[in-house]
Parts: structure tokens; C-alpha cells; sequence
């Protein structure tokens, strides 16, 4: 089995979209193996989104990704479940993603894209240990 990271973003469970979102994620075929609701601090936040440090959005996204709790998740698939994941989710930006992903359907700012899932299998790995340590 393979495993990802999925964050359902404060916006998601601001506006109630969770139950929406995972259960887009569980009729495809995944399953949640872990889940907990969080506020995630700026620590933390840096450490996930690492590789945006420096970027001129990157305050505005550990800022966001802090403002609220987030449901962050781990689900399972047999192959490839990030990229499974990040077909489900549609493309960064919402007003790009096609109609019946995730933030096409649901989104539409960038800023504001409801959901976070693992670009790569080692981003995968990295990501599920910052908030899942030994579950990946
Ligand atoms: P994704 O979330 O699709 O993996 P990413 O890793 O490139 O996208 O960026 C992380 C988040 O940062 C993204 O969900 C929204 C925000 N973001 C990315 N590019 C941005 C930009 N050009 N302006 C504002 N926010 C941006
Ligand atoms: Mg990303």
C-alpha cells in the first residue's frame, strides 16, 4: 500500500467542505489511515512548505495555512496514491482547475484552494513524517 498526505486547508473547514473532500478521495478508492483536526503553527507551517520559502506568496501561505484548524490527513491507495491525490484535487490555481476536481468545483483563489496533497512519492514521505512521524 502506498501512503500521502492530504490537508483539507482552514478554508475547507471553514466553509464545511471536509466531509465533501474526503469523501471525494474515499469514493475514488483511498482510505483515511490517519486524520486529525489542527491549527498549524508557523514552525510547522514552515517546515511543510519549505521549499516555497523566499517566494513573494510564501507569509500570506503560512499565515493562511495557520489561521484556523486544518484537517490534516494521511490516505492509502495501492500505487501512486499522491498522484491519484493531485488528479482529484485539479490544479493550483482554481481558476484553472477543471470542472469535477476538487477546485474546480469548489474553489476560486488561489489563495484560498481548499487542499493540500503531496506533489511526488518523496515529498509524500517527507510531509506524512513533519505530522505523522513513522506513519509513512
Ligand atoms: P499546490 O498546493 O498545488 O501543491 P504549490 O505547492 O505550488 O501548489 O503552492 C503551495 C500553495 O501556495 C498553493 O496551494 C497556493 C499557494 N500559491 C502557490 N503559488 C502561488 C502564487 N503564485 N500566488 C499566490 N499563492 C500561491
Ligand atoms: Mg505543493
Amino acid at each position: 500500500m502506498n501512503r500521502t498526505l492530504v490537508i483539507c486547508k482552514p478554508d475547507a473547514v471553514e466553509r464545511g467542505l471536509v466531509g465533501e473532500i474526503i469523501g471525494r478521495l474515499e469514493r475514488k478508492g483511498l482510505s483515511l489511515v490517519a486524520a486529525e483536526l489542527r491549527t498549524i503553527d508557523a514552525e510547522t507551517a514552515g517546515r511543510h512548505y519549505a521549499e516555497h520559502e523566499g517566494k513573494p506568496f510564501y507569509g500570506e501561505l503560512v499565515s493562511f495555512i495557520g489561521r484556523s484548524p486544518a484537517l490534516v490527513a494521511v490516505v492509502e491507495g495501492p500505487d501512486d496514491t499522491w498522484k491519484i491525490v493531485r488528479t482529484l484535487m485539479g490544479p493550483t490555481n482554481p481558476a484553472e482547475a477543471p470542472p469535477g476536481t476538487i477546485r474546480g468545483d469548489l474553489a476560486t483563489e488561489m489563495g484560498e484552494n481548499l487542499i493540500h496533497g503531496s506533489d511526488s512519492a518523496d515529498s509524500a514521505a517527507r510531509e506524512i513524517d513533519i505530522f505523522f512521524p513513522g506513519l509513512a
